[in-house]
């Protein structure tokens, strides 16, 4: 119901220009295909109040405790007079400059010290107006926990806030909003993916910093760097996890950003492919439980591979359980993963037990840890706030998590591998909602480290022509991205 009612919005919001596409010049300079400009909201009552529903519904499926409202001046203001009218709630008011008369204060409205603020907020880039605000309402000796914002930009501010202790809840998201647009015909494909891409690449948010200022210009060039840095640079970091150096080594020593998938059902077959392929990868991912005939002889003969090939091995695993439960199945059953395989993955889903799970197994036996952060299959829920969820849960573990799975680069700290499944050398997709992009709109546009590519290879006449092939075009995208030529 409450999708429906998004998605309507989406498409008023932009009936009435308060989202418009083009070129246009921000505070910084720098130029942006979209604009949100939630200021018309005023003009338009049925909207505003449509807006102010939807802001208050957050409030109840996050179920916020509070005791005031303060809207962010000044498009957010007559946003919360609504909500705070309609519902029957303390508001607060923050000046934005104190008055040279009278009582001087910065925050109209009662409070008592310690109370807790809602607040409110029209559109997010950096999260650094909510912050302002928030600031101010603090040294009243107010706290703020949770913020609403109607329209996240999705370029860093969940995450800056998070890391300020304030919770950002979107009412819509930029991904949502370009997908009910494209869905729409309200854009072309191609505008779409020019936002999405502006959007990534211009994230504003640097693990732990924040540089106070709405535009995304002054860390653009933050993104660009990291992504011009080699794996060679990024396995010598100083915080990198020894397991990630270590693939990117092995990256960088065998030209190689290839990962295949050995989708296979045969342990005979698959350890002829990790023989004839090893040369060309960097990482083999297994499922090794759609294996027929597993032993613990395959597992070994596997490892030997790995060390022959020198290659690491990524057992596609994708833990979804509380933590004590994943600890048993990473390190018991039938596959006792954690004693032959390098990397595994987890869905974050559960929160951040799964990870301590798998940690307190892996961690000691130096493996690592990708968290799911996106997925390729259509319709995957894997998106927006879900992905900045996984983000940040893999910053507070990355002494486990070395780095996502993902369909493009989700953040910017070079010591994290970004790794992209649904890659073919032609784009499309199956019968059963997988997506395919190419290896070169993969690491050169999307600013993925790692092409894992399963059919791609499998299902080509000569498996080791085609690994070649896109090992090839893999490191060449790669090549391109740092700017080397000629490799
Ligand atoms: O989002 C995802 C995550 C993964 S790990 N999408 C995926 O396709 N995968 C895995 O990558 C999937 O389980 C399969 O093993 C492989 C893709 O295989 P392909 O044959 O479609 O290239």
């Amino acid at each position: 119901m409450e999708s429906v009612c998004v998605d309507e919005l989406i498409l008023k919001l932009h009936d009435v220009n308060a989202v418009k596409f083009g070129e246009y010049k921000l505070k910084s300079g720098l130029m942006t295909p979209i604009y949100i400009d939630l200021r018309v909201l005023v003009s338009h009552p049925a909207l505003m109040n449509q807006v102010s529903s939807l802001i208050y519904q957050r409030v109840l499926d996050e179920e916020l405790q509070f005791d005031s409202v303060c809207g962010v001046p000044y498009t957010a203001l007559p946003l919360a007079t609504i909500i705070c009218s309609r519902h029957e709630l303390p508001m607060l008011i923050r000046r934005k400059e104190a008055k040279d008369y009278g009582t001087k204060r910065l925050v109209e409205g009662s409070y008592r010290d310690g109370d807790i603020c809602l607040v409110i907020e029209d559109t997010v880039t950096s999260g650094s107006s909510i912050l302002e605000t928030a600031e101010v309402l603090c040294k009243e000796g107010l706290k703020v926990t949770d913020a609403i914002v109607l329209m996240d930009r999705e370029q860093g501010g969940v995450e800056m806030l998070a890391s300020r202790g304030i919770k950002l809840h979107p009412v819509i998201s930029m991904f949502k909003l370009i997908n009910v647009l494209l869905a729409a015909e309200r854009i072309s494909a191609e505008t779409a993916q020019n936002v999405r891409k502006f959007i990534l690449d211009n994230n504003t948010f640097s693990s732990k910093k924040e540089n106070g200022n709405d535009t995304p210009a002054a860390k653009k060039p933050c993104v660009e760097q990291n992504q011009q840095l080699t794996y060679m640079d990024r396995a010598k970091l100083p915080n990198i996890h020894p397991l990630a150096s270590k693939l990117l080594t092995i990256m960088e020593e065998k030209q190689s950003n290839l990962c295949v998938s050995a989708d296979l059902t045969s342990s005979e077959e698959l350890l002829q492919l990790a023989d004839s392929l090893g040369p060309k990868i960097c990482l083999l991912k297994t499922h090794v439980d759609i294996l027929k005939d597993y032993t613990a002889a395959f597992s070994q003969k596997l490892q030997a591979a790995a060390e022959k090939h020198n290659f690491l091995i990524f057992e596609d695993r994708k833990f979804a359980d509380i933590g004590n439960t994943v600890k048993h199945q990473y390190e018991g059953g039938v596959y006792q993963i954690s004693s032959w395989s390098h990397i595994v993955n987890a869905h974050a889903v559960p929160g951040p037990g799964v990870v301590k799970g798998l940690s307190a197994v892996g961690k000691p036996l130096g493996r690592g840890c990708l968290l799911i952060a996106q997925m390729s299959s259509q319709g995957s829920l894997a998106t927006g706030e879900y992905t900045a969820a996984v983000l940040r849960m893999a910053e507070e573990h990355s002494d486990f998590v070395i780095g996502f799975i993902c369909g493009s680069s989700v953040t910017k700290r070079p010591e994290f591998i970004h790794m992209t499944p649904g890659v073919q050398m032609q784009t499309g997709g199956d019968l059963l909602g997988q997506q395919y992009s190419t290896p070169e709109d993969v690491i050169a546009s999307k600013g993925s480290d790692i092409i894992i590519v399963g059919r791609g290879v499998l299902e080509a006449p000569d498996r080791l022509k085609a690994a070649e092939s896109y090992r090839k075009s893999g490191w060449d995208a790669y090549a391109k991205r740092v700017g080397r030529v000629g490799q």
